[in-house]
């Protein structure tokens, strides 16, 4: 029986800013095959050796590896593509992921192909008829190759480079759930309790957003939104319920951008937690196009934090940001959320090109200023797909594309990078010290 294995290539770090979670790409990836009866396994690398996938692999012998990547996975992806290549000589080795989608050459001279964007379809399609076919590495051409959505193969003699696909609403509502059998979740559980008390894990209720933010990427869903159905998503919450999880955290670019569709989310979970007690969540959400009656419904419904893009203290850079949106609408989400009763974390970014010293200081300001229950610095980092990459150019490969959460330059930057550093310490520690002193703040 022809068999596809999915590899996460995600080796834990115990860094102190470490997040795990069970990753959604290959889970959403399994239940597609496994719906067209493909036999399929998840290898999540999250909490294993590079010597165990080896040896797990080999044991499993695929005739496909599907490796999924992002910026911050090239090496390892490219590790366990030599490894593949070395010990699996005859398995197709297949890429995707945000990361190939943006450029898909830097997978190529070991992949066997790649795919870009989503790939639900594309895909198990593409398995399905290879193994239908009987087709090997090197007789690729034999397929039709033009018909799979996002395919980019430029091995083999051939030169496919296929458009990518956003699928529709009612296309979504078509699609199985993600499959998370494969998953450790005693292990992934273990370690959200030890660190915060409960058991989160990730959901998308929405894809795609239709915001232009210089800094950002929207590599595989791109800036047309689609909402899943309530009752598929529901169903889906039930699910992790069912598999121990009690928090969710939903990892959609701009969750709280509909609010019929937030609020009608907040009345299911409402509904969902008279039935089954426990299940609190947080999100992402734009500092506009909130007001205090939905943040009130959020908080009903179980709302325990929303996670702020303020992203500066400064209109200019703000606008140099392409934010579209004002100081004082951030600084009046912050207080409406915590009026409410719920948490927020605010996220900055510090050191913009363009951005002068004062406007830096005016954000270390803001941040100390304002009633916020976390708060995190990063300097510009430009993602590959964003508009700041193709200005400053890409990082160096080998070496940045590493880097998670540091404060390091990876382009010429006027500012002091030691001087910045310890601006962000001083400014962390003053807001540690700060939340110690019982200084009352609104909604506390
Ligand atoms: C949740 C999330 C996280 C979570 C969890 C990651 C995880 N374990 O799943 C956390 C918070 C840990 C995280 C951290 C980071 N993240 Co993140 N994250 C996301 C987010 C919001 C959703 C990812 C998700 O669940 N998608 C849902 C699934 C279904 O989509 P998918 O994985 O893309 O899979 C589809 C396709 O890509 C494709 N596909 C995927 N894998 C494969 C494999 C094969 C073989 C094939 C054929 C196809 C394929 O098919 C899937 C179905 O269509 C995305 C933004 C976004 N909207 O995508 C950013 C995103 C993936 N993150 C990003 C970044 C940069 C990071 C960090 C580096 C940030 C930082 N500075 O620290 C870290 C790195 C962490 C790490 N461990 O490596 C970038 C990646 C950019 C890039 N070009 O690579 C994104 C796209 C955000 C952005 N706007 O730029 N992240």
């Amino acid at each position: 029986m022809p068999r596809v294995a999915l590899v996460f290539p995600y080796f834990r770090t115990r860094a102190p800013t470490e997040v795990l979670f069970p990753p959604l790409g290959v889970a959403t990836l399994a239940a597609q095959l496994r719906k067209l009866a493909i036999e399929t396994k998840v290898f999540d690398c999250t909490f294993a050796t590079f010597e165990q996938l080896r040896a797990d692999l080999l044991g499993y012998e695929p005739d496909i590896v599907g490796v999924s990547s992002m910026v911050s996975l090239t090496r390892t992806t490219l590790r366990v593509a030599e490894m593949v290549r070395r010990s699996l000589p005859r398995s197709l080795l297949v890429a995707g992921g945000p990361l190939p989608t943006v450029f898909p050459r830097r997978y190529t001279a070991l992949f066997d192909a790649v795919f870009r964007g989503e790939a639900d379809l594309s895909f198990p399609r593409f398995c399905r008829d290879f193994f239908g076919q009987r087709a090997e590495r090197q007789t690729l051409g034999a397929l039709p190759l033009d018909v799979y959505h996002g395919l980019f193969v430029p091995n083999h003699g051939l030169t496919v480079d296929n458009p990518t696909v956003h699928h529709g609403e009612g296309e979504l509502e078509s699609f199985p759930l993600p499959d998370r059998s494969d998953f450790d979740h005693a292990a992934y559980q273990r370690e959200w309790l030890r660190a915060t008390g409960s058991k989160v894990t990730s959901i998308l209720v929405t894809l795609g957003c239709p915001f232009g933010c210089d800094f950002c990427s929207k590599p595989v869903f791109g800036s047309v939104v689609r909402r899943r159905g309530l009752d598929t998503v529901f169903a889906e919450i039930e699910q992790l319920h069912d598999l121990g999880y009690d928090g969710l955290w939903i990892a959609d670019d701009t969750f709280t951008l509909s609010r019929p569709h937030l609020e009608e989310f907040c009345r299911r979970m409402v509904e969902l937690q008279a039935r089954r007690r426990g299940m609190t969540w947080s999100c992402l959400s734009r500092v506009d196009g909130i007001d205090a009656a939905t943040a009130g419904v959020m908080k009903g419904a179980g709302c325990r934090r929303v996670y702020l893009g303020l992203e500066s203290g400064s209109q200019a850079t703000l606008d140099l940001m392409q934010k579209q949106v004002t100081v004082a609408e951030g600084i009046r989400a912050v207080h409406l959320y915590r009026e409410a009763g719920i948490e927020v974390a605010g996220f900055f970014i510090v050191g913009y090109p363009g951005e002068p010293v004062s406007s830096i200081e005016e954000t270390f300001r803001l941040a100390l200023t304002l009633p916020l229950d976390e708060i995190s610095f990063n300097v510009p980092y430009p993602l590959p797909g964003s508009r700041l990459f193709e200005r400053l150019g890409g990082p160096d490969e080998g070496l940045d594309w590493e880097r998670e959460n540091e404060v390091t330059f990876v382009y010429p930057s006027e500012i002091d990078e030691g001087w910045l550093r310890r601006r962000i310490g001083e400014t962390v520690q003053a807001f540690a010290q700060k939340r110690r002193s019982p200084a009352p703040t609104a909604g506390a």
